[in-house]
């Protein structure tokens, strides 16, 4: 949502709050015409109808501030937009102030307030205040508000409570009228009452022109003051590079992706979160590194897998939750190099190997960090590892983060993006997004920012990424049901049930799993990141090898259905879904026994169906209510029948 949707959001709904129900209640009158009506009062009348809720005017101050201060609450609360939400979200950080700008912003705000008061008819300043005129005038206004009570739109919107106590002042000051009879004062006060009924309308509608001009007033000075202080929608709507649009596109046309959860932590085997399944110490785990030595990691070896796979980019862990640099890193000491026996950059080796065979290589970065003080205060994951409970949030988000990310963003060439993670261990928190987004995109325009924190996209942000689902699902329940419509999607998962190498964990899905998995992304427009949790001594075990070798294999025969499409023209289903690309749909069954597939209607005109494992002719009726196709028949060993539709035109 731009800042513009956001505004139009909550304006349209202050709007309506605002003209829907009768808000009005006898707004207090200006300053001068307050002095004024005391002065009338003289007599300081406590209950005298202009002191806002009639009530409580015990002292010059207190009548005063009650009735202004409900009053101005309620203007602030219906006329102004929720600029707190505003200024919340769309705040970059650190420019100007934001707190003066926003009492800035309030002092001019609170200097333009418009009064809308009670008619000048229903209380004329110069009211004689003793004798039969005024007698005339107490009766005349008693007179009004019966009527006034009585009717179901009163000439001035007043709000019952506010009628109720001036009619009891009304008849307060009635009954203190000392002669004169009723029957001719009220013929009298009639023709008067009416009289005035006229003059009240024309004036409130005055002021309610006023009003609206007022808002919208405020609306402007609202906007200006967020471009003013540099939280401009400008500022923050961010506008990608051309090369990062590129790099989007042939992201969406990769589909297929290597996740590689590795680090000390697989020295235990026990998965990536040992440190904090274990409760371990600062102590305990700074052993872990010293054993790590992956003698067996070959850069080679793992791209020309992927490859095999028919996997079209990588993401590594640079880091994760453990803070352990996988990388050279002269930020901290806590890195492979300075604390291993194996004193190797492994993400230099691959990065190098990528761009030889052409592989794009993506680096995944956790936000979370279980081992820097700094990372302070500690979020949701915490628990007592032994640091120090203080720390410097700024220096770890500016020095620390920045500092690492700019050292993988400068010393490993081409870097496709950063993958970030574990900003849900504290999802309120200031993370200084815009300044670390802004920091990348300036060193790698191309950069693909790609965020797993399980929140709607923010500016910034390349691609939407969800984990264990598919977009929107939110079967695993921890991810947003929101997709984005503009963004690349991407789909991440696991091969067996553990990201980090776990020896326990031999859940592994089947090949026809992964390649129902990889359709099923493909066919909901996203792409499958899947994982793998290499050894601790850099090889890679083999049940994920030969899962993604025969993935591999499906890919060389059926890659054309999956590769540089997108999901659709129709809607996924458990039946199965569809891609396409230029004049050709791919319909995927990928659970359908019957032998007629009834679809929902094409736009475009099919020429021709064909079985795309045997080139067979396929049978099939295409109406405007919708497509029926003559399904082959299943034989049990293929994860996908594919039956590739021709259209006239492209879809
Ligand atoms: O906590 C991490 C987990 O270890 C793993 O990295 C996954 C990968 O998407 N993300 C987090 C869980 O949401």
């Amino acid at each position: 949502m731009t800042l513009v949707d956001l505004l139009k959001n909550v304006g349209r709904q202050s709007i309506e709050s605002v003209g829907g129900d009768n808000i009005e209640s006898g707004d207090g009158p200006s300053d001068d015409e307050f002095r004024e009506s005391e002065q009338i009062g003289n007599g300081h009348r406590p209950d005298h109808p202009r002191g806002g809720k009639l009530g409580g005017i015990s002292d010059q101050n207190g009548k005063r501030e009650i009735m202004r201060e409900e009053d101005e609450k309620r203007w602030n609360d219906e006329c102004l937009f929720d600029c707190d939400q505003i200024l919340e979200d769309f705040a970059p950080r650190n420019r100007i102030p934001f707190g003066f700008m926003w009492c800035l912003y309030r002092f001019v705000l609170s200097r333009i307030r418009h009064n809308r008061s009670v008619p000048e008819a229903l209380y004329p300043t110069h009211e004689p205040q003793s004798g039969r005129s005024a007698e005339r005038a107490i009766f005349t206004r008693h007179v009004l508000f019966t009527r006034m009570a009585s009717v179901k739109n009163p000439p001035i919107e007043i709000s019952a409570s506010v009628l109720g106590t001036m009619l009891s002042s009304a008849a307060a000051e009635m009954s203190q009228c000392p002669t004169e009879t009723g029957t001719n004062l009220s013929r009298h006060s009639e023709s008067m009452a009416s009289g005035l009924e006229t003059r009240i309308h024309c004036e409130m509608t005055k002021s309610d022109q006023r009003t609206a001009s007022l808002r919208a007033l405020r609306l402007c000075l609202a906007m200006a003051f967020l471009l003013a202080s540099g939280h401009g929608v400008c500022q923050t709507i961010y506008t990608p590079a051309p090369e990062n649009l590129k790099a989007r596109q042939e992201f969406q046309d990769a589909k297929f992706g290597m996740f590689i959860h590795w680090g000390v932590y697989s020295v235990l085997g026990d998965g990536e979160w040992v440190f904090h399944e274990r409760k371990l110490t600062l102590d305990e785990y700074n052993r872990l590194p010293s054993f790590f030595d992956p003698e067996k990691f070959d850069a080679k070896a793992w791209i020309a897998l992927a490859k095999a796979a028919g996997m079209k980019y990588i993401t590594i862990t640079s880091r994760h939750h453990d803070g352990f640099a996988m990388f050279d890193s002269k930020v901290s000491d806590w890195n492979i190099v300075q604390r291993t026996p194996y004193k190797r950059d492994p993400l230099k080796m691959l990065a190098e190997e990528c761009h030889r065979q052409g592989i794009k290589l993506f680096f995944y970065y956790s936000q979370l960090d279980w081992h820097n003080p700094d990372y302070y205060p500690r979020g949701i994951t915490n628990w007592d590892n032994g640091r120090l409970n203080r720390g410097d949030w700024n220096r770890y988000l500016d020095d620390y983060m920045d500092g690492q990310l700019r050292e993988l963003l400068t010393n490993y060439g081409e870097v496709g993006g950063i993958w970030f993670d574990g900003m849900w261990d504290k999802p309120d928190a200031d993370w200084h997004l815009e300044k670390t987004y802004a920091l990348i995109h300036k060193l790698q325009p191309a950069a693909l920012i790609i965020p797993n924190h399980h929140q709607s996209p923010k500016p910034g942000e390349d691609v939407q990424t969800f984990e264990r689902d598919l977009p929107g699902q939110n079967s695993a329940g921890f991810n947003t049901s929101y997709v984005s419509a503009q963004l690349p999607l991407e789909s991440s998962d696991t091969i067996n049930d553990s990201w980090g190498f776990n020896i326990g964990d031999s859940k592994y899905k089947s090949p026809s799993e992964l390649v129902s998995r990889l359709v099923r992304s493909a066919g909901n427009n996203a792409n499958l990141l899947l994982n793998i949790g290499p050894m601790p001594n850099g090889e890679i075990q083999e049940e994920f090898v030969a899962r993604l070798r025969s993935v591999g294999q499906w890919l060389s025969k059926y890659g054309e259905s999956i590769y540089g499409t997108r999901g659709g023209p129709l809607p996924p289903g458990d039946w199965g879904v569809t891609t396409r690309k230029e004049n050709k749909i791919y319909v995927h069954v990928l659970n359908w026994a019957a032998p007629l597939l009834a679809l929902p209607p094409v736009q475009t005109r099919i020429t021709r169906a064909v079985f795309l494992s045997n080139g067979s002719s396929i049978e099939f009726t295409q109406s405007a209510n919708g497509l029926i196709l003559k399904v082959p028949p299943s034989t049990g060993d293929e994860p996908d029948r594919i039956i590739l539709l021709t259209c006239r035109e492209a879809n």
